[in-house]
């Protein structure tokens, strides 16, 4: 049984997950060896207040406002009996990267302090969120459609700012948004918005609602504190690469490491990923491993390091729309956006 105090449902081992209060971080190591996907034992779980254990017998997701012609409700039996469309989608915080604004930049945000191990790919179905719309007859003036959870009320700062719920324009909406109520081929897990959440594509992760319960389409702009308070203008997210190694990872002196890593983006698909272990003076293509990249691109790369002592890895990728890594990164007020080169220490040992 779980302690009274824990707010994830799933095991969260410490050799898959760092924890950071009610979040758990998945560790990069954990990542080696696997598939395309992130496993849902090492999927990294953000919560603003605690996982809620919702009973899908009594689950109903309402689709009401201005927007639309009529109101419709649907049961989870009803959902899943609609056509469904299944998608491999990059779900990743806002904030995913974030201590290395200080580690790096020496420039403190708040925030959780997260490496670069608040993301994860699954295989995602469910109903394309135009189907329930079209169903409801979505009229001409719609604008927004509000997403809104059913987890607990969300107090910041001693105020209650209600249930997390974020808009998202109706134009997005229509492209390639799913009600998914799958995970890698799972019924969604409790953590991750059991019985039924958004998946909104190369967006920040907090579009993608969990514990769904309640779809608003207006018929002017909507604001929340999630989409003005803590992330005013935060839609896609940017270029980023990890690889799949410890932090510090010790490697031995004289051998050659087949070095693995992934690379993604918010924009669309990552076009190629170089590599240095020389502080950025040389750069190496790391190979495709893999035929998949419909969300990261899995790359690997052979290092035969020869000097004993500290070392540092680099990996930067450029997405299809042409943005990269940059070496540094411009400040953010809450720590988002973070696209620089990570620095990824190594001690070279003897063996
Ligand atoms: N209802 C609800 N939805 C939510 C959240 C939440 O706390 N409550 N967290 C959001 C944030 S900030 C992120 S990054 C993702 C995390 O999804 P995961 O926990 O399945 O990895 O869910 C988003 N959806
Ligand atoms: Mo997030």
């Amino acid at each position: 049984m779980r302690p009274a105090t824990e707010t994830i449902v799933k095991p969260l081992p410490s050799h898959l997950f760092t924890r950071h209060e009610g979040n758990a971080e998945t560790r990069w190591e954990a990542m080696a060896g696997q598939g395309y996907h992130t496993p849902i034992d090492r999927f990294f779980v953000r919560n603003h207040t605690a996982t809620p254990r919702l009973d899908a017998a009594t689950w109903r997701l309402r689709l009401h406002g201005r927007g639309l012609r009529r109101d419709i409700e649907l049961g989870y039996d009803q959902l899943r009996a609609l056509p469904a469309r299944t998608a491999d989608v990059t779900l990743e915080c806002a904030g995913n990267g974030r201590r290395f604004y200080d580690s790096q930049q020496h420039e403190a945000v708040p925030g959780i302090p997260w490496g670069l191990g608040a993301v994860g790919v699954a295989r995602w179905r469910g109903v394309p969120l135009r189907d329930l719309l079209t169903m409801a007859g979505l009229r001409d003036g719609a604008v927004d459609v509000l997403a809104t959870g059913l987890d607990a009320p969300y107090v910041h700062e001693g105020e209650n700012l209600g249930h997390v719920r974020r808009p998202i324009p109706v134009r997005k909406a229509l492209d390639d948004v799913l009600v998914a109520y799958e995970m890698n081929g799972e019924p969604l897990p409790m953590d991750h918005g059991f019985p039924a959440r958004l998946i909104v594509p190369g967006w920040a992760g907090i579009a993608s609602v969990k514990w769904l319960g309640d779809l608003e389409v207006s018929t002017t702009e909507l604001r929340t504190p999630w989409n003005t308070l803590f992330y005013p203008g935060v839609t896609t997210m940017t270029v980023k690469s990890a690889f799949e190694l410890p932090w510090p990872a010790t490697l031995e002196a004289g051998r050659r490491h087949e070095l693995r890593g992934r690379s993604w983006s918010g924009n669309g698909r990552v076009a190629h990923v170089e590599v240095s272990a020389d502080n950025g003076a040389t750069w190496h293509p790391a190979g495709r491993r893999g035929p998949r990249r419909d969300a990261w691109l899995t790359w690997g790369i052979a290092w035969t390091p020869r000097e004993e002592g500290a070392h540092v890895l680099l990996a930067r990728a450029v997405d299809e729309s042409g943005a990269g890594q940059p070496p540094r990164r411009a400040r953010h007020p809450f720590g988002y956006h973070f696209d620089a080169v990570v620095r990824h220490p190594v001690l070279v040992t003897r063996g």
